[in-house]
């Protein structure tokens, strides 16, 4: 006879094929043949990039994270109140301290059922699965292990109960305008009439206060720009110096973004061996390492328009640094 226990249920699908281990190879040998060289910042997100990035979020100055978190904690049995949701599919995981406080307001609404981590690293989908499922009594894990421009289509099948999705942190805002709509409108096929998608963005402020944010003084940033050039020495035996580069980020006023850039502090010829390509930098010559989108909310709703989404309630902190927006299906 089998055993049939009363506890959570975990299973973790990866969708990343030998292919999309190549996409660092495909996309450095695209980015850095360009006339103004680039790099996507998905490739930040090694162990030491990963663990960069939370030190940055502790950082005094960088005020996304902690005011997201406040806004959840303020809202988020509001939100399962007002969506009776059961269910979370979180996109871009991450650590999952914000999943945690949408997963405690649906146990105390009583309508927790099951979560859906989908992240690239496939470190960060199992240890969420099971610390999750340690945590939540009952709850059902289905993580997905793939990259959220391609893989949507294997989030599972809603269940009964409506469910959230969420892309939280402002992980929008590193798509260019034209990509992000796609994004968005993938999302939205997910989305059934009662379900809502939970948008964490960062707003458009006072200039001083969002160059802090990207320019710590601690220099934590600047080693996880850096950390960029480590990670492509190690995965495609290049030879970076990446102390010869300075960290750069600014504001760009016409385009709402923040972007950081990698500069040549001296002329740098740099051989990727396992391309089999030279790339030369000249002295003061800059790589562009991501873009972060600040967004008012009249750009927010003109986006979620265009995915076929529809604003419904809009939350904030006392000073309009961040905001989260909830969208449903446009009626
Ligand atoms: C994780 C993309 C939201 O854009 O603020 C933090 C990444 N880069 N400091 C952001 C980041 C530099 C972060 N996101």
């Amino acid at each position: 006879m089998r055993s049939v226990r009363e506890t959570a249920e975990v299973q973790v699908d990866s969708w990343l094929t030998e292919d999309d281990e190549r996409s660092l190879a495909n996309d450095v040998l695209d980015g850095l043949t360009k006339p103004f060289k680039e790099l996507a910042p998905k490739h930040f997100y090694d162990a030491r990039g990963s663990e960069l990035f939370e030190r940055i979020c502790e950082l005094p100055e960088y005020y996304p994270t902690r005011t997201e978190l406040g806004i959840l904690h303020a809202q988020a049995a509001g939100i399962v109140a007002m969506t009776g949701a059961g269910e979370l599919v979180e996109l871009g995981s991450g650590a999952s301290d914000k999943a945690r406080l949408l997963l405690d307001a649906m146990r105390d609404a009583g309508t927790l059922a099951r979560y859906i981590p989908l992240d690239v690293s496939e470190t960060v989908v199992n240890d969420a699965a099971q610390i999750l499922r340690e945590d939540y009594e009952g709850l059902r894990v289905h993580g997905v292990v793939g990259d959220l421009e391609r893989h949507l289509e294997h989030v599972p099948d809603p269940e009964a109960a409506p469910r959230l999705v969420a892309l939280l942190g402002g992980t929008i805002g590193n798509f260019a305008p034209g990509t992000r709509r796609g994004v968005l409108s993938k999302i939205a096929t997910l989305l059934g009439p009662e379900d809502r998608l939970l948008l964490g963005t960062d707003l458009v402020k006072d200039v001083h206060v969002i160059e802090a944010a990207y320019n710590d003084s601690a220099g934590v940033t600047a080693e996880f720009n850096r950390n960029l050039l480590h990670v492509v020495n190690r995965e495609l035996d290049a030879d970076f110096d990446p102390e010869a580069f300075d960290h750069v980020a600014f504001f760009d006023r016409r385009h709402e973004w923040v972007e950081m850039r990698l500069r040549a502090t001296r002329p740098c010829s740099v051989l990727i061996a396992e391309l089999d390509l030279r790339v030369e930098f000249a002295a003061g010559e800059e790589l562009r390492t991501e873009i972060s989108t600040k967004f008012t909310r009249e750009r927010i709703e003109s986006d979620l328009e265009a995915a076929g989404l529809e604003l419904e309630s809009w939350f904030t902190d006392d000073q309009d640094l961040f905001a989260i927006s909830v969208s449903r299906l446009a009626g």
